[in-house]
Order: C-alpha cells, then structure tokens, then sequence
C-alpha cells in the first residue's frame, strides 16, 4: 500500500487494471491489495476531493515485532466521506490483507464500503460489500433505495466466488443481499475474479455517493451517527483481525490500531456501549462476553434469494 500520488490520470480500462493486478506479487507468485488501494484512491479521486485524515500522522507504517510483516495505513477524508482508511500487511508468502473502509459523513445514509481480505499460505477469506448503514430487515425502505439495482451485481460473481459457509450469525445484520462472502485457495484466477469484483463494487459505491444529498432534518443525522456508531462498536469489539494484529503487534498497539484507527469514530460517534447495543454479550458479572458469536455459527448457504429476500432462518 505504497502512499500513491493522487494525482489525475486518464482512467485505465478495467482490462488494463486486471493486467496490472496480475503482475503484482513483489515477485513471489502471492497476491499484494497495494494494487487494489491504489485502484481506489485514484478512483475516488475522480469523483471527490480527498485530503489526507488527521489520523495520517500517527497511523502510517507499523514492522511487526518479528520483522517479517509491514503494515501500512493510509486515511483521508471528502466532503462526503468522514473516513477513507485502508489497512494491507505484507508479509510475503505467509500473510497479505487488506482492510478497506469507507464511512460516510452522517449526513448521508450512505452504505459504508467494507473490503476486508485475509490471505494466508493455504486460504484466502474474503468479505467485499456496501454494508448497509441501517438494518434492511426493519427499514424495507432503505434496502430498497440502494440495493434493489445493485442485486445484479451480486449475482455477477455469485457463482464466481461462492458463499463461504456458516459464519458468526450476529454478522449477517451488517451484511447486503449482495455481500461476497467466500473462501478459497490461493490462486491467480480467483485473484482477477476478486480484483474484478472490488472495481464493480467500488465503482458501484462512488456512484452512490454521487448522487447522495444531505440530509435535511436533524432527526435523520442522527439516526445515521449512531447507526454508524453501532457498526463501528460491533467491529472494535468482535472484528476477526484483531487476534491476528494483537499476534502481529502486541496487544496495546493491536487495540489502538483497531480502536483509533479502523473504527475511528467508535469513541466520538456517540456514546452508548457495546452492551448498550448488543445486551446478549452482557456475562452475569456485567462484562463483555469475549466470544464472537453468542447465538453460534449458522448460514450454511447464501441466505438470500436472487431477488434479495433474507431466506435463512
Ligand atoms: C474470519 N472475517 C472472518 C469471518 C468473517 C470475517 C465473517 C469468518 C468467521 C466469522 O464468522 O466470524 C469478516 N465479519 C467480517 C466483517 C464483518 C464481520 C468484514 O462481521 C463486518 C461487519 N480479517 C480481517 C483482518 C484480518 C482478518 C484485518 O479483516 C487480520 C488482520 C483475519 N478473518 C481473519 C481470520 C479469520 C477471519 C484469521 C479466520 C479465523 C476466525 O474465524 O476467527
């Protein structure tokens, strides 16, 4: 995730991107996202003004402790975008991720663009999706504005990069009819699908940003903080990565890392708690619950239909 120069350039065709994306490895055969970050930032770039975050000075580059990994943060902001941050860690062969967000202002009721990719020697484990900022089960409304014209999109590489199987059930309310959630081995053509679908998806993304306006009424700002801060309190607390940073970095630098940095806002968007929002963690001395899922792991299958009705129990 080298620091690309966000200068203007002609847009190179999706054909040329693909190509490019397959030469990357730093020549050991694996895959780099650094070509993905750049993608998106030169992207972006054409439809919005980005200027570097606050958080820029103190989140840049982290030497794991045992020299063998880089991680390297990048974060801006727009007029529509309260935070735009990736997070790749190259580690060679052994390990690549990525952690791509974009959260929007709260003005806007905006999706928020969520890539994260976990690549390993033998596995890759891949979540790419507009995750919803407000429940669509309660809100048919909001499902309908922004995803009833993306279902195409998600039946594109439905069959392409198969539903990953049984994950933490409490995630799937963060998750779109059109989330990709899979698993697969490591190879170049799964690769190119991958990169494909991120320029789909991001492509898809900034169009919506386009065409948001700002709310009007308090009232719904609001409700978009703090179904923003809902996110970002699920995530701090439950994401995944974290045991893998805490492996990586320690655990003080891990938790600054995924409190400060990738769910920034998590302490300013608002003030209600974990188990303010998530009461079933809540153990009976009153603390957090450490277990990712309190319900168990479900969803053996892709629990939507093609016309994006949820049909897993
Ligand atoms: C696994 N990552 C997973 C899984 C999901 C996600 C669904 C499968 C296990 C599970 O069901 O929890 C991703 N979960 C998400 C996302 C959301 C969510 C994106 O709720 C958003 C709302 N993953 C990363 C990063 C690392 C990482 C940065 O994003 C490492 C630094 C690692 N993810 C990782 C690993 C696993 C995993 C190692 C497999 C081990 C495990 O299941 O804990």
């Amino acid at each position: 995730c080298r620091v690309v120069g966000l200068a203007q350039k002609p847009n190179p065709s999706k054909r040329g991107m693909r190509a490019a994306s397959m030469e990357m490895g730093g020549g050991d055969g694996g895959v780099s996202y650094q070509t993905f970050v750049s993608f998106a930032l030169e992207e972006t770039q054409r439809h919005t003004h980005l200027v570097s975050s606050p958080l820029q000075d103190k989140y840049n580059h982290i030497k794991s402790m045992d020299g063998k990994s880089d991680l390297k943060m990048l974060s801006y902001k727009a007029s529509k975008i309260r935070l735009l941050r990736s997070l790749c860690i190259e580690g060679g062969e052994s390990m690549q991720v990525l952690d791509f967000a974009v959260f929007p202002e709260p003005a806007f009721d905006l999706p928020i663009f969520c890539a994260n990719f976990f690549t390993a020697a033998t596995i890759n484990i891949v979540v790419l999706d507009l995750n919803p900022l407000h429940d669509i089960m309660a809100h048919k409304d909001y499902k309908e504005k922004y995803y009833r014209d993306l279902l195409p999109l998600g039946l594109k590489y439905a069959e392409r990069l198969p539903w990953g199987g049984k994950l933490t059930s409490e995630s799937i309310r963060f998750f779109s009819p059109i989330v990709i959630w899979t698993k697969f081995v490591p190879g170049q053509d799964k690769y190119d699908v991958l990169y494909s679908a991120f320029v789909d998806y991001y492509q898809s993304w900034l169009k919506l940003m386009d065409l948001a306006s700002p709310e009007k009424e308090d009232a719904r700002i609001t409700s978009n903080r703090e179904a923003q801060h809902k996110y970002l309190t699920w995530r701090a607390e439950k994401d995944p990565g974290h045991q893998v940073l805490k492996r990586l970095i320690g655990e003080t630098r891990a938790k600054d890392l995924v409190w400060d940095f990738l769910f920034s806002g998590v302490d300013t968007l608002g003030s209600k708690t974990f188990l303010d929002y998530f009461p079933d963690y809540c153990c009976k001395d009153g603390k957090i619950n450490e277990k990712r899922s309190i319900i168990g792991k479900s969803f053996e299958t892709r629990p939507w239909d093609t016309g994006g009705n949820l049909i897993g129990k």
